[in-house]
């Protein structure tokens, strides 16, 4: 069976079914480990400032780098699941949520994708690679910390010429997780 190579961003900025956005982040990553797809690499947990419409709390966001034999319908149904377990209830376009996961990239195919990507996303319809990365500092820079040398599939540039091109206070908005720090520290001193 063809194993197949995927990115894939977590972010959360409200508690839900499986605790605090930490908490969350890294029972979706068991989840995904228990059904099939396989965590090569998970970057650091990031804080990064809200993109999105009103007063929003800050999100924790992370990508994972992963191999599953799924196809991407099969791995869009499962990562909608776990959001729905999650706690995500419908809310307005880049609102407040305990659990997203996006496919950013599978194996460089491309699927529906245009120029016209800035549509809102149809429920239920894959775009890949996922339409929003080149302009997203909070998911590029987790990204190249799993994949340094990731080339876009669609704009073909580099993820690092992409995050170069953003703004310097969009990169500015994303900075290592003090709670992921701690963490580590935990670790290390065990
Ligand atoms: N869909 C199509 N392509 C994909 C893909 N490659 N990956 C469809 C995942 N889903 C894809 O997505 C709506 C529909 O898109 C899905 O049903 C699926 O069939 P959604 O995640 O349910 O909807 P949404 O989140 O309201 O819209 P959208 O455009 O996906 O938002 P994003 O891009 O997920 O952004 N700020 C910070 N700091 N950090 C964040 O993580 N996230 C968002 C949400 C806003 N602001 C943020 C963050
Ligand atoms: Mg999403």
């Amino acid at each position: 069976m063809v194993v197949h190579t995927l990115l894939l961003a977590l972010g959360a900025n409200q508690a839900g079914a499986w605790g605090p956005p930490d908490q969350t982040l890294a029972r979706a990553r068991q989840e995904l480990a228990c059904a099939g797809v396989r965590v090569l690499a998970s970057s650091c947990l990031y804080d990064t400032l809200p993109l999105g419409p009103g007063r929003q709390s800050p999100y924790l966001n992370a990508v994972l780098l992963c191999s599953a034999h799924m196809g991407p319908a099969a791995l869009l149904r499962l990562v909608k699941r776990l959001e729905r377990r999650a706690g995500r209830r419908l809310s307005a376009r880049w609102g407040p949520r305990s659990l997203d996961i996006d496919i950013l990239d599978f194996g460089g195919r491309r699927l529906g994708w245009s120029r016209r990507r800035l549509e809102r996303l149809v429920p239920g319809r894959l775009i890949l690679p996922h339409p929003q990365i080149d302009r997203r500092a909070f998911v590029l820079i987790p990204l190249l910390e799993v994949a340094p040398q990731w080339q876009h599939p669609t704009l073909c540039a580099a993820g690092r010429i992409l995050l170069a091109r953003l703004a310097p206070a969009s990169r500015r908005g994303v900075r290592r997780s003090l709670a992921f720090a701690a963490a580590a520290c935990q670790k290390q001193g065990a």
